[in-house]
């Protein structure tokens, strides 16, 4: 071999295994550096991990307290709905009766609206003001003091207006027993015998109610009626002159 070739194969030679150490230490380099890599990726699954239990440990101690929280809390929220349905119950009862205590407060308004409509002493019935005079006079001086007050002797429009001053009247007064005791009313037959009028208007009588027998004109002049007040408040003709308590009638 000549000097030449042996120098050229040298050179080859030490060129491959120049290029075989540098290819290693490149190697090298980039395993360490992927090791270095993959550490730090374990690592950090690692971290992940504790945390994930973390997490976990915490979720089931948050399990736990909402567990507890509930068993604490269940009897207690039924206890509450149990009251809440006795308040709602009582509340509707109590609603019930306000309601209830209006309608009684609005009808006694009503009252005393018509009370504050009559005078004092005369009472209130649908649209009329009454009063019982306890003075035992004639029936013309009766006539006159309901005059003098703005008012007529009563006159009754129905069986109600009838029951209403007769239960006043005997509210007012002791009449005592007698079957013929009672109080003037404006209605008489002065002009004619038999025709019965009433006082205010001059009409004939539209209704009757007179006790069974009457009027009888037992009398030489029985021209006045009068309400029985222990006979259900019948009328009988009477005495003009006869002194009687009267009860007056005036609109409101
Ligand atoms: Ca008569
Ligand atoms: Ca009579």
């Amino acid at each position: 071999m000549d000097i030449k070739l042996f120098s050229m194969i040298f050179i080859l030679c030490f060129v491959e295994i120049s290029t075989i150490f540098v290819s290693e230490e490149t190697f090298q380099r980039k395993f360490k550096t992927l090791k270095y890599r993959l550490d730090n990726v374990t690592l950090q699954v690692s971290n992940f991990q504790n945390y994930n239990a973390d997490i976990l440990n915490r979720l089931e101690t948050c399990n736990n307290f909402v567990w507890n929280i509930s068993q604490i809390l269940f009897p207690t929220v039924k206890q509450c709905q149990e009251v809440s349905n006795k308040l709602i119950e009582k509340t509707d009862s109590l609603t019930q009766k306000y309601e209830s205590l209006l309608k009684k407060y609005e009808a006694l308004e009503k009252e005393i609206s018509k009370l504050k409509q009559c005078s004092p002493g005369w009472l209130p019935y649908m649209n009329s003001c009454y009063i019982l005079k306890k003075e035992a006079v004639d029936w013309f001086q009766a006539r006159k003091w309901c005059r003098n007050n703005q008012a007529k002797l009563v006159e009754y429009s129905d069986m109600d207006e009838v029951t209403f001053v007769l239960s006043t009247a005997k509210a007012y007064h002791y009449w005592g027993t007698g079957d013929w005791a009672g109080f003037w009313v404006g209605a008489n037959d002065q002009q004619k015998e038999g025709v019965f009028k009433w006082t205010s208007s001059n009409i004939n009588l539209h209704w009757r109610y007179w006790l069974p027998g009457q009027p009888d004109s037992i009398s030489v002049d029985e021209d006045c009626i009068m309400t029985l007040v222990n006979q259900q408040g019948k009328w009988n003709d009477d005495s003009c002159d006869r002194k009687l308590p009267f009860v007056c009638e005036k609109y409101m």
